[in-house]
């Protein structure tokens, strides 16, 4: 019947092979989550697409020469996405109302990026349409930037647009640790599987967002509501990271980090299963439209102080990795 759930087989770009939620017929579609569906675009740049089907449910071929691949890793990082939310915050959906939305793929000609318009996912084909923009961190960041507009409804300007997408960023990283796939590791770098910078580089550093070079600050100054919302996001990504990992070197599922704060103190992380909730409480409770970094500041505060106790060790991480931002109290 229509509603029905299917598991196919998902043949991906970026993740190897993956199950992935289907509907009879077969159609791209996850009615175990809400009915979200992926549609293909076939290069247009409106519309609702073409919803995918397939006769065997198995999707897919790894690479851009099945014009299915890209839609299987779009569906699955929404599927990634929606479970994320489901089991480590009880939130159903984007809109907490449990329906679905949609991700459209192959948007435009050679498109470098890939976003949300208030009620979908959309994705380009990357330089020379060889990368698509649907690496599990950059749908889960896009499918956040619908969670936050169904919460704490931040500005894309201003502080409070930095904070916007340092929540995508945020919780676009907790998606891909969460999903703990073989071949897309977690990590505190985003669009490290696109290569977007046609040299194998990520687009963004949480642990030192000035290492792009391209503006993104590590701590924040009077200045930072003037910045792009991708550029003032640097001083929450890399409190975010401090406060998850703690100051100094590390490396995580190979990878090397290295941070130091604005301050000048050294302090021990709190987990990023911690901050990830920390944050989510404060996104959803603390946070309206204008809130800037003062608000976050006093938000991640509270929001410790409410599910640990106030001079908890999760508390002491996530209020020094504010100061350790430069974060106005
Ligand atoms: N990929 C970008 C983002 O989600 C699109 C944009 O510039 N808004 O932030
Ligand atoms: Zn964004
Ligand atoms: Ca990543």
């Amino acid at each position: 019947s229509d509603d029905e759930v299917k598991t196919g087989t998902g043949n991906s770009m970026y993740s190897g092979q993956v199950a992935i939620g289907t509907a009879a017929g077969f159609q791209l579609k996850d009615n175990g989550r809400g009915g979200n569906n992926t549609t293909d675009l076939n290069g247009a740049t409106s519309g609702t697409g073409t919803l995918f089907t397939d006769a065997d449910d198995v999707w897919g071929n790894g690479t851009t020469s099945s014009r299915q691949t890209a839609g299987v890793d779009a569906h699955y990082g929404s599927q990634l996405t929606w479970d994320y939310y489901k089991n480590v915050h009880g939130r159903n959906g984007i809109k907490n109302n449990g329906v679905g939305a949609r991700s459209r793929v192959h948007y435009g000609n050679a498109y470098v990026n890939a976003f949300w318009d208030g009620t979908q996912m959309t994705y380009g084909d990357g330089q020379s349409n060889a990368r698509p923009l649907t690496s599990i961190d950059v749908a889960g960041h896009e499918m956040t930037h619908g969670v936050t507009q169904a919460t704490a409804n931040l500005n894309y300007s201003g502080d409070a647009g930095g904070l916007n997408e340092a929540t995508s960023d945020i919780f676009g990283t907790l998606v891909e640790f969460s999903a703990n796939n073989a071949t897309d590791k977690g990590d505190y770098l985003i669009g490290e599987k696109i290569n977007i910078n046609g040299n194998g580089t990520p687009l963004r550093y949480m642990d030192k967002p000035s290492k792009d070079g391209r503006g993104s600050q590590d701590c924040w100054t009077t200045g930072t509501k003037n910045l792009d919302p991708h550029y003032s996001s640097g001083p929450l990504n890399h409190w975010f990271y401090m406060a998850s990992e703690g100051t100094g070197a590390k490396t995580i599922n190979g990878v090397n980090y290295s941070t130091t704060s604005c301050n000048g103190t050294t302090f021990a992380g709190a987990g990023r299963d911690v901050v990830g909730k920390i944050w989510y409480r404060t996104l959803t409770t603390k946070l309206s439209s204008g809130s800037n970094y003062a608000a976050a500041r006093n938000g991640v505060i509270n929001s410790a102080k409410e599910l640990y106790g106030a001079g908890s060790a999760q508390c002491l991480a996530v209020q020094r990795a504010m100061a350790g931002i430069n974060a106005p109290a």
